[in-house]
């Protein structure tokens, strides 16, 4: 595609999003992929200003709403810093440094956590404060940046240049924000770094002038200056604000040392900080080390381990799984762990809390493992007091009251009730999930819905809600519109292979993938009802208990039944096997940021696909790859923050053609 038709592709895309969400109040893009969209056009107007037209999205009012602020190209780009979270990964990242620049020393500062700005000076002035944005392309925040107290409006330098640093908001003047907010009952931030956030993205510089924000600068774009020691000294001179605490690191030993003091530290200091950023000190270094699209390779930034916090717990409540399994949960008192509120966290079964010694009214410690689900790291026991009430594991389902079993050598509490009315709810919101069967618009809520109003009950009677038409569309909320596309992408589901039906089944240890092996394996619905407790277990990478629940559910008459009511309702049976060449990209979960020159999306996904790969929107946890297209959107961010691995399109193509 040329560049006049990306542009007016682009233009098409986001007028229609516009449309969407200011006239139809019913946005189809989310609002990251919108902004990405927009800094894409922008660059390419501000390349092309002759192709500018005045029906741009970029000149409408639509698009001052969403992007309110002006748009900085920047000079040089605003990199990003590659994370390490562990004394191993630096030993790495020095061993490659030393490779390039064996006589390389280290200057460590501490990791603000707050938001990246470049000030720009001309003669002596502040002329620009510009965000990071996406590293080219930034917001236009000169007039909060003239707030901030410590930030000089004027320099004793007459020659352009350029600082960068972070804006943050000390803890008290966090703490004393919320507790305002709180009295007006408007919402609270999670952390210092979105109250600064927040604070300089306000259009009102009154309003971020209140907020009491501060800047520490440590980056000097002066290309005299020899280490960065003495840029940060440099910037000192200048009156700029810099953080006392740098230190000049000859060997590992004291880049680890000054990481454990700062650890010790990081309480009581004022303002938070994240980690440790160790750059290499010898400026002229820098070029020979080199960098990635992303990040120079001449820096790093050491992440401290996650934040535990204390909490109280308040009560053991308990869930019911989809095949009955018994589930408790700890609900504490609220509080913030990275960012975010949490209440609850699993506890797993009763073995677990057992073995944490975990009672109510416990004082516990919360953390969140990998990044985003809240655990409960272990009790307190020497803030224990008379209050504590022993954890006993309940008898009863807490959904129907049916008397709860446990197999022998298993951890889990059963409902074994078919009839328990959380189970069937959960067993359809599986159902019809994502990874299951997928039925497109039957999320979670309208399947709660359609449950207690009494048109769903079993995972049949999602194929024969077509007989209830009249009376689906009279329900509140719901309208001619909305399902008529429910009953579209149900029937359109019908179509789909028979893992994702078996899958759907919420049979006992029947994942997703195992679901394929099996279905691999007998290759209709038939085969599988009738196969053997031992033709199961031959399968590789099938044991014997999942061949257990598998031929346990075949032989239960309602399971019969249901199957039978889905082979009638027109459910495929049949396992069509995808053909597929294996190669790098066999079985692994691919998502694309950003555009590739060489191919569009649908391109790439169908490449990865005809490998045994997939190709997905969103990053987790579970995604093998990110493929780095031209200007990447947040999912980039997300990415090298779970530490997944990150290919650039030359590699992508060199790996396609392997
Ligand atoms: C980000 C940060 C850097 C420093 C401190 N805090 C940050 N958040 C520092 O260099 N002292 S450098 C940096 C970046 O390069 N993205």
């Amino acid at each position: 595609m040329s560049t006049i038709e990306r542009l007016n592709e682009l233009k098409k895309i986001l007028n229609q999003a516009a449309y969407e969400y200011y006239v139809l109040d019913h946005p189809t893009l989310e609002d990251y992929e919108y902004d990405r969209y927009m800094e894409e056009l922008i660059r390419i107007e501000n390349e092309h200003p002759e192709w500018k037209t005045a029906d741009s999205p970029t000149n409408k009012i639509g698009g001052e709403v969403l992007t309110k602020f002006e748009k900085v190209v920047h000079t040089t780009k605003m990199m990003s810093l590659s994370d390490a979270f562990s004394f191993d990964e630096l030993k790495d990242f020095d061993a490659r440094v030393k490779k390039e620049a064996p006589t390389a020393t280290y200057c460590c500062e501490l990791k603000i956590d707050g938001l990246s700005v470049a000030l720009r000076y001309e003669n002596g002035f502040l002329v620009l404060g510009a965000t990071r944005g996406n590293g080219e392309i930034g917001e236009n925040i000169t007039n909060n940046v003239k707030t901030i107290k410590s930030v000089p409006l004027s320099i004793n330098k007459t020659n352009s240049i350029e600082v960068r640093g972070e804006i943050f908001m000390p803890k008290k003047s966090f703490h004393a924000l919320n507790e305002e907010r709180a009295l007006n009952e408007e919402e609270l931030f999670a952390n210092c770094r979105n109250a600064a956030a927040g604070s300089i993205r306000q259009l009102d510089s009154k309003i971020a002038a209140k907020r009491n924000l501060d800047a520490f600068l440590y980056y000097y774009l002066e290309e005299e200056i020899p280490t960065q020691i003495q840029a940060l000294e440099a910037m000192k001179e200048l009156g700029f604000k810099v953080n006392p605490l740098y230190r000049h690191c000859n060997t590992m030993e004291d880049v680890f040392a000054y990481i454990n003091e700062m650890g010790e530290k990081r309480e009581s200091l004022p303002y938070d900080i994240d980690g440790v950023v160790i750059k290499v000190n010898e400026r002229n270094l820098h070029p020979i080390i080199g960098e990635t699209v992303k990040y120079p390779k001449w820096a790093i930034a050491y992440k401290f381990p996650p934040e535990e916090v204390k909490t109280k717990l308040l009560d053991i409540t308990y869930q019911v799984g989809r095949s009955g399994v018994i589930t408790p949960v700890a609900n504490f008192k609220p509080v913030f762990v990275q960012g975010s509120l949490v209440s609850k966290a699993t506890l797993h079964n009763e073995d677990y809390i057992l073995m944490k010694d975990i009672h109510i009214n416990d004082t516990v410690l919360i953390r969140k493992a990998g990044d985003v689900i809240p655990e409960v790291v272990r009790p307190i026991k020497e803030e224990r007091t008379s209050e504590i009430i022993p954890f006993k594991m309940i008898d009863l389902c807490p959904c129907c009251k049916t008397p709860l079993m446990r197999k022998p050598g298993e951890a889990d509490y059963f409902c074994t009730n078919p009839d328990c009315s959380e189970k069937q709810v959960n067993r359809l919101i599986h159902f019809a999930s994502k990874p299951a069967y997928n039925i497109d618009s039957l999320g979670d809520k309208l399947v709660l819905q359609l449950f207690e109003a009494n048109y769903l009950k079993s995972i049949a009677d999602i194929f024969t809600l077509k007989d209830h038409y009249e009376e689906l569309i009279a329900l509140p909320g719901l309208g001619v519109k909305s399902i008529d596309h429910l009953l579209e992408a149900i029937e359109g589901s019908k179509k789909n292979n028979l893992n994702q039906l078996l899958f759907g089944l919420g049979i006992k240890h029947c994942g997703a993938k195992i679901s394929t092996l099996i279905c691999k394996s007998f290759k209709n619905m038939d085969s599988i009802m009738h196969a053997t407790f031992e033709e199961i277990s031959r399968i590789n990478d099938i044991g014997e208990a999942i061949a257990y629940e598998l031929t346990e559910f075949m032989k239960q008459e309602e399971n019969i039944s249901l199957i039978e009511q889905l082979k009638t309702n027109g459910l495929n049976m049949e396992y069509q096997s995808l053909e597929v060449h294996e190669n790098y990209f066999t079985n692994k979960k691919c998502v694309l940021t950003g555009t590739l020159d060489s191919m569009g999306r649908n391109e790439a996904k169908k490449l990865i696909e005809g490998f045994g790969g997939s190709l997905s929107d969103s990053v987790s946890s579970k995604t093998d790859i990110l493929i780095l297209g031209a200007n990447p959107g947040s999912k980039y961010d997300k990415a090298k923050k779970l530490g997944i691995y990150i290919m650039e399109e030359k590699e992508f193509l060199e790996k396609i053609n392997e």
